[in-house]
């Protein structure tokens, strides 16, 4: 058997640029690869999720939808983990992350970081994350936004903040130093972006490690 693929995910705020590098970087490696977003809007769970992500007025409660975010990850776990078996590289648009922070960052009385992480305990945990960072609200500009639920600056700056925090108080310090890279993409152009993803993904995958890592 050769060696078991990578998972590497492509994190950050709304419009910084991740689906269209997740792409580039699923082309990049061409047919060794499979691109995974989330939510993954085409389940029956997913589907809850699109309705609620375009429709303000849905009113699933918080816990509710953040649960259902969760069990659209689980309901994908053991695709990816057959996929990363077969040798093959899996690439995530959001993941746990997102999920975390943008369920915390909506500050509901006992949704704390502990309640919002736990329902993704045991999910394999991405070989290495980059993180999309911009300066300031330079995403507000860009197509589409304030389409959907999440899209508002006041919120988008607590989700920030909520990220940042996520990373240094739940994340340990070694997987921040080894398998994190915060990439900022200000003013960069898709090419520019895209070279430093790929020299980022090849030494990932040229470091490539058996262990599975896990939430
Ligand atoms: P995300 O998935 O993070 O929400 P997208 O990849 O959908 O972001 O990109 C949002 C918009 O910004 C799209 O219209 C896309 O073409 C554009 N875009 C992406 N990367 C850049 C970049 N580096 N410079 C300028 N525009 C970009
Ligand atoms: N989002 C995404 C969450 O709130 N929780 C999650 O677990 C995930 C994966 O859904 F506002 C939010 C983040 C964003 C929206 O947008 C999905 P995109 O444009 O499909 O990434
Ligand atoms: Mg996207």
């Amino acid at each position: 058997m050769g060696p078991r693929g990578r998972l590497i995910l492509i994190e950050g705020l709304d419009r910084t640029g991740k689906s269209t590098q997740a792409e580039l970087l699923a082309c990049e490696l061409g047919s060794n690869s499979v691109l995974l977003k989330f939510p993954d809007r085409t389940t029956p769970v997913g589907q809850l999720i699109d309705d609620y992500l375009k429709n303000r007025h849905n009113p699933l409660p918080d816990q509710a939808i953040h649960l259902l975010f969760s069990a659209n990850r689980w309901e994908a776990a053991r695709r990816i983990e057959s996929a990363l078996f077969a040798g093959k590289h899996v690439i995530l648009d959001r993941y746990v992350y997102s999920g975390a922070a943008y369920s915390c960052a909506k500050n509901v009385p006992g949704m704390d970081m502990k309640w919002c992480l736990d329902p993704e305990r045991g999910l394999i945990k991405p070989d290495f994350t980059i993180f999309f960072m911009n300066n300031g609200h330079e995403s507000e500009q860009r197509a589409g936004f304030g389409d959907e639920r999440y899209e508002t600056v006041q919120f988008q700056d607590r989700v920030k903040h909520t990220f940042l925090e996520l990373f240094e108080t739940w994340e340990n310090a070694s997987y921040r130093e080894n398998n994190m890279r915060f990439l900022n993409v200000a003013n960069k152009s898709i090419t520019e972006v895209a070279l430093e993803v790929k020299q980022i993904a090849e030494k990932c995958i040229r470091q490539g490690q058996d262990e599975i890592l896990r939430f």
